[in-house]
Formats: structure tokens, C-alpha cells, sequence
């Protein structure tokens, strides 16, 4: 498999087992988790056509760790950033590092001056624990905007955090107090 055929079959994972299982008639569990052999002959319905083999080697070698299989590896999930708004991922609330950062961009600003961060589409806000990573979140869609997100103050404050199994820090919303714009 060349790199290019891995980012195909990655985005298609992320669109089947994050937002549109009904594209491929997929059926996620209330945790998110498809049947690997269910997800392969299904997405083939697509003309998806890739073998547990390359299944797996899309998940070992994907650049943000988007996929985790079970012990078994008969099932396999997203690690976040789902919009379905059934699947609970059941992770548990945890203390984050005193600051995060959110990369975004110049058009959003005034309006998360105004309602602070929103999840949007997603679950969860999504947050990063390093600039290098809030960067190329941000420059997914154009120059990035870096956001200093104070959430030792928000913890403190009875705010709730999650850790991803990918690390990628999440929270339900963040208030304008807590965010500093420079
Ligand atoms: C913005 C990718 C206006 C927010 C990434 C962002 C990440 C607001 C966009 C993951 C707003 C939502 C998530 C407000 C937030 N007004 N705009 N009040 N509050 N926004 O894609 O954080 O490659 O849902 O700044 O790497 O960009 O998919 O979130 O620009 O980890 O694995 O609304 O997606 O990961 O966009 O990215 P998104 P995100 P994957």
C-alpha cells in the first residue's frame, strides 16, 4: 500500500466510523465499536476494498492514531472526534495540565469572542497539549490561530476533561474568561 492509498482508506474510516456509519450500513454499539470483518465486506459495497491486513496497517501507522482495535481485535473504533450523537466513548474524566491550546482561524475569532469555544459539529471541544499540534490543527484551514486555553482555572472551576486514547484533550465548552486571545 502506498502512503496515498493509507490517507484514502483512513478518511474513509474516519466518515464510516465517526459521522455517516449509514453510508456503508454499519452498525457502531453505543461505545462506537464495529465488527472488523463486518466493516471490510460493507465498505466494499463502496468499492472500499481492503483486507484485514491493510486494515491493520492503516491503524498501526496512522500519523494522529485515529483507530484503536479491541483486545481482539475483532472490533474497531474511532478514538474521538465523532459527530454521532449516540456513541458515548466512556472515557474518564481526568485533570488536564494547567494550560491547553486550540488552534483556529482569523474568520472564527469574533464569534468565539463571544460564545467561547463551541463543540460544533463534534462531541467535544477538541484541545491540544502542545503549539506544534494546535498549529497543524489550525492550519487545516488556512494560518493558524493559537489559543491559550486556561484549564488548571476551569478544572478547579468544576469543568470536566477527557483524554483521548490518541491524546487529544476534550471538553464540552470553553468560556470566553478562560481563553486568552493575545
Ligand atoms: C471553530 C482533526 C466560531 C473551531 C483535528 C474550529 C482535531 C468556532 C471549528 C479535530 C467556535 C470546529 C478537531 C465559535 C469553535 N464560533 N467558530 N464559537 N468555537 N469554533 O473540525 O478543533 O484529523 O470540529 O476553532 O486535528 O478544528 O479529524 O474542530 O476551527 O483534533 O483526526 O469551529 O479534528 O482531527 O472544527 O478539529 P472541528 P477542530 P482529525
Amino acid at each position: 500500500m502506498t502512503d496515498k492509498d493509507k490517507k484514502h482508506i483512513s478518511k474513509f474510516l474516519s466518515l464510516v466510523l465517526r459521522h455517516r456509519p449509514e453510508y456503508i450500513g454499519l452498525p457502531l454499539n453505543t461505545n462506537g465499536w464495529a465488527n472488523v470483518d463486518e466493516l471490510i465486506e460493507k465498505s466494499r459495497t463502496r468499492h472500499m476494498n481492503f483486507s484485514s491486513e491493510e486494515l491493520a496497517e492503516v491503524v498501526a501507522t496512522n500519523d494522529k492514531q485515529r483507530f484503536a482495535f479491541n483486545d481482539d481485535k475483532s472490533m474497531i473504533r474511532a478514538n474521538q472526534g465523532h459527530s454521532v450523537k449516540t456513541i458515548d466513548l466512556q472515557l474518564e474524566a481526568i485533570k488536564p495540565p494547567e494550560f491547553l491550546y486550540h488552534g483556529t482561524v482569523e474568520k472564527f475569532i469574533s464569534s468565539i469572542q463571544q460564545s467561547g469555544l463551541q463543540k460544533r459539529s463534534r462531541q467535544h471541544v477538541h484541545l491540544s497539549e502542545d503549539l506544534e499540534t494546535a498549529t497543524k490543527v489550525g492550519s487545516r484551514r488556512g494560518e493558524a490561530i493559537i489559543l491559550k486555553i486556561d484549564s488548571g482555572t476551569m478544572f478547579k472551576n468544576g469543568f470536566t476533561f477527557y483524554r483521548s486514547e490518541n491524546n487529544v484533550w476534550l471538553t464540552n465548552h470553553v468560556p470566553v474568561e478562560f481563553i486568552e486571545f493575545k
